[in-house]
């Protein structure tokens, strides 16, 4: 029986879910290319980064770009995915997300973000939760993407915590498999038939049952 130290979370589709806005400005790119781009295409790029989401899209548009011009197109992309972003509050932020990791810290569990995310700064600025994490580790600290575990062991390395005590939180299979990759537990949130790899599977962080305070004996994540 381990005793859990840290909670590792994944930012997007765990605290808040810019999904919506990714989908729209990804849209929006698509369609000045000629083609079309679906709500099913997007589920496929939850937790891909910037980069090889662009690649994957214009393959299915059945495009070819340069490397200089998939990067000034990923720009243009993020353009206007930024300006949805600075548009959100801390209203945003997912049902029980703040609490829960507020209960982790109640009860002396280190707290990291592990993100493919470059932006993860700004949007936990907007969502006014950057001070809630004891590390940041996202898309610029990184050079391998999930399912590679390198974000999620660095994240336990900056926290001091061997992997084995830590408890990652994800939405995307790609990241279920880079924790367990980097021998974590992980707890995914969505559906329990896309995320079977995951330990265990909830709805989200408001379904977690809370860290005892003072100690972390009894809790449930020790015991699977
Ligand atoms: P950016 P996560 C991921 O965040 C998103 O799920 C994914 O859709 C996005 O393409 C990726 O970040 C890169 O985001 O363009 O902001 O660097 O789920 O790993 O927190
Ligand atoms: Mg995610």
């Amino acid at each position: 029986m381990n005793d859990i130290k840290a909670c590792i979370f994944d930012l997007d589709g765990v605290i808040v879910d810019t999904a919506v806005y990714h989908y729209k400005a990804w849209k929006r790119l698509a369609n000045e290319l000629g083609f079309d781009f679906t709500e099913a295409y997007n589920e496929q790029l939850k937790g891909v980064s910037r980069v090889r989401s662009l690649q994957l899209i214009l393959g299915w548009g059945g495009i070819t770009k340069t490397e200089a011009e998939q990067e000034q197109l990923a720009t243009q992309k993020n353009t206007w995915y930024m300006e949805m972003v600075n548009q959100m509050t801390p209203a945003e932020i997912l049902p029980g997300a703040r609490e829960f990791v507020e209960a982790c810290r109640a009860a002396d569990i280190k707290t990291a973000l592990g993100s493919a995310s470059k932006n993860s700064m700004t949007i936990l600025d907007k969502l006014q939760i950057t001070h809630l994490f004891d590390a940041i580790i996202d898309g610029n600290k990184v050079s391998k993407a999930k399912p590679d575990p390198e974000v999620f062991l660095k994240g336990a390395q900056e926290l001091d915590v061997e992997p084995k005590y830590c408890v990652v939180f994800e939405d995307a299979i790609a990241g279920v498999e880079a924790a367990k990759a980097g021998g974590m537990k992980a707890i995914g949130i969505g559906d329990p038939e896309v995320l079977h790899e995951a330990d265990l599977v909830v709805s989200g962080l408001d379904k977690v049952p809370r860290p005892p305070k003072g100690g972390v004996g009894e809790w449930v994540f020790n015991k699977i």
